[in-house]
């Protein structure tokens, strides 16, 4: 059977009957008294540190013991089994010195799970038995920082935490699993390490099998542990196209079930539940009955919620007899068949763009090339200040904020890794979803590195030619992240309506085609260029994007289209009033040609209607090209709209800037 037949018969039988996932293997291992000897055997009789608590090295040392479980399992209507390698990776082996042993244990692991499905799946061939590889969240977290006094140290870095699961998931999927199942994930950024390591693993055996996910829910405000709702998880790791996403451990069943409704609600794959039986007691332990979780997990089904139901901590063989019992006969979660025509990004939470959303600000000032005051902060070294910079955008009413570091006398991977680890640890923050600002690959990549959630890319464009446009975007839709396209090509920035255009809807069929990436996770960018400039051929600058706005939403069907707003008025730099009602009145009339989103100063829009009708009809002469000399009037009145004393020139110095550095 191929892997895609695998991953189609799975999906049938989820959508057939609710399958049943096995229970715990470390309650089941600890009801077995094992000694130090039993988990030493002869492989490790001579390891210098103690061994016992290592679980996943019974698959070396006490082999016969796994396969009882595993056959407890099956016995008792297990559909899935799952590997005993949860801590199978060379991060959670270090306890215990044993990492060199990880492509051993998971393959032996993997082998011990396979051998026992398949004999069962002979046995009762209208009930196939399946062995998914087991990968912990290990004992690290990439979103949290360990010391108390650098919120932006990390004890692990993603490349370090992938290149560990990667070698787990190789030896896993060689030892003959049907299914990768990613577990109690309590850091979103730990799973889409996880996930970038099955992608890599998948291209490096040229074979591929699906994936499921499953978070844990760490405390009754139903967030995981690294903060993110259970909606803003699923948001952030659906681009794995996982065969189902679920909850499992938490706080049992009954705390997980307002959460696990939540996920039922949004979720476009099936959806699994394995809770732990009940809250653990004084000891640790954990006395729920059988009977009580299988009720619990009944009425999930009832409810119509899931599609995949077992065990985690504290369950055994009779709980899973139990559960199987409990929900046989009850239909599964109907999954929902297509995909809502949405945008979706997050934070800690979910930010949905549907067509009727209202318009999107991204905060601008925290950049280095766009606030003086920014990148001086940066210079200094002044995080604290640096993350209110952050902090007064989401106040101002920023639902995105724009990260970018690029300034010559700055590290920018640095800097840029540095400022998202904080963030990421401030929670009114950490909300929102983050646009990662960059020219440079490497600098977007540590960026990428460094979110939970689902962020976006500013920027790729087929600059460099289609190969380079194209292997950007299969690694952003890796990471699992939106990217904005600028209208720009090999020939250069376009300026006009029909380049705008054409290089939009060549980068948008380029995207569809070749990358199968989901269009509305395009974010187009047709450049908001200055105008009032003195020059002539920049007069048609801001009709231009708005008339190219209008093309590409009703051509380019999904895309969102943004810009950076404030660029439009670089020649009134020190007149904010100006620059103000400039911005103001753009974005009006963009918005209403289809404009979802721009790049702004949150704190610095007003209201249409409220912009003087002097100051408009300049402005507005400036947008629309109306008059030939609509800049020399709107300089004149400028003067007045900033008072007495603080005459400003036209400031040219932009255009000393090359075009990079301007946009
Ligand atoms: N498209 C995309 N990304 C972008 C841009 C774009 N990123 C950068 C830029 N353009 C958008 N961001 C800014 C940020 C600030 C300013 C302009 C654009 C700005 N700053 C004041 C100035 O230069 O006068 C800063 C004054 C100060 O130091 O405080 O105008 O187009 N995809």
């Amino acid at each position: 059977m191929t892997s895609s037949d695998r991953r189609a018969q799975l999906e049938q039988l989820f959508a057939e009957r609710i399958l049943v996932i096995d229970g715990a293997m470390g309650t089941m291992l600890q009801r077995q008294d094992l000694a130090e000897a039993d988990f030493r055997g002869e492989r490790f009789a001579d390891h210098p540190r103690e061994l016992a608590g290592n679980n996943d090295l019974l698959v070396l040392t006490r082999p016969d013991v796994v396969r009882g479980i595993h056959e407890a399992y099956l016995a008792a209507g297990a559909d899935l089994i799952g590997t005993n390698s949860f801590s199978a990776t060379r991060i959670a082996q270090a306890d215990y010195g044993t990492e060199t042993a990880v492509p051993e244990i998971n393959r032996r692991a993997a082998e011990l799970a396979v051998e026992a499905a398949r004999a069962w799946s002979e046995r009762t061939p209208d009930k196939p038995r399946f062995a998914a590889g087991t990968v912990g969240p290990t004992n690290k977290t990439l979103s949290i920082s360990p010391d108390v006094s650098d919120a932006s140290f990390r004890e692990l870095d993603f490349d370090a935490l992938r290149d560990a699961y990667a070698e787990q998931m190789r030896a896993l999927v060689e030892g003959g699993v049907d299914v990768l199942l990613i577990e109690t994930i309590f850091d979103t950024l730990n799973a889409k390490a996880a996930i970038v390591a099955a992608q890599e693993t998948f291209d490096a055996l040229d074979r591929e099998i699906p994936l499921m996910l499953s978070a844990t829910i760490t405390d009754k405000s139903g967030r995981t542990l690294s903060g993110q709702t259970i909606e803003a998880f699923w948001v952030s790791v659906a681009h794995a196209r996982p065969l189902s996403v679920g909850i499992n451990c938490a706080l049992g069943a009954t705390e997980m079930r307002p959460f696990l409704a939540d996920l039922a609600a949004v979720a476009s794959v099936p959806v699994t539940a394995y809770p732990n039986a009940g809250l653990p007691n004084a000891f640790g332990g954990y006395d729920e009955m059988p009977e009580t979780t299988a009720s619990l997990i009944r009425e999930f089904a009832e409810s119509g919620f899931v599609n995949g139901v077992g065990g985690c901590c504290g369950t055994t063989d009779r709980h899973i007899e139990a559960i199987a019992q409990a929900v046989s006969g009850i239909a599964p979660r109907a999954v929902p068949q297509t995909e809502a025509q949405v945008a979706r990004y997050s934070g800690l939470e979910p930010l949905e763009i549907r067509p009727d959303s209202s318009f999107m600000m991204i905060g601008e000032r925290t950049n280095v090339t766009g606030s003086r005051r920014f990148a001086n902060l940066i210079k200094k070294g002044d995080y604290t200040t640096a993350v209110e910079v952050a902090l007064d955008q989401v106040r101002g009413g920023a639902n995105i904020i724009d990260v970018n570091m690029d300034e010559g006398m700055l590290d920018a991977v640095k800097e840029m890794t540095t400022f998202l680890n904080l963030i990421a640890t401030e929670p009114e923050v950490a909300r929102v979803p983050v646009m990662i600002d960059s020219s440079k690959w490497e600098v977007l990549e540590a960026g990428l590195k460094c979110i939970q959630g689902r962020g976006i890319v500013n920027s790729i464009s087929l600059k460099e030619g289609e190969a380079e446009f194209l292997e950007k975007a299969r690694s952003i839709q890796r990471y699992g992240a939106g990217a904005v396209v600028m209208a720009f090509d090999e020939e250069g920035q376009a300026d006009t309506v029909e380049r705008k255009v054409a290089i939009c809807q060549r980068a948008y069929a380029l995207l569809l085609e070749r990358v199968g990436f989901d269009p509305h996770s395009i974010i187009f960018d047709p450049n908001i260029l200055a105008v009032a400039t003195g020059i002539e051929e920049h007069a048609e600058y801001a009709k231009a994007f708005i008339e190219a706005t209008r093309t590409i939403v009703a051509t380019c069907p999904g895309v969102k289209v943004s810009g950076g707003v404030s660029n439009l008025s670089f020649s009134f730099r020190g007149n904010d009033p100006v620059r103000e009602a400039m911005h103001t009145a753009f974005l009006y009339h963009a918005i209403a040609a289809g404009l979802d989103m721009a790049i702004v100063n949150a704190g610095q829009l007003g209201v249409y209607e409220e912009i003087p009708a002097d100051l408009l009809a300049h402005v507005e002469d400036i947008l629309f090209n109306r008059r030939p000399d609509a800049t020399e009037r709107m300089v004149a009145f400028a003067e007045t709209v900033r008072g007495e004393g603080r005459k400003k020139e036209i400031d040219l110095s932009w255009r000393e800037a090359s075009v990079e550095e301007r946009l």
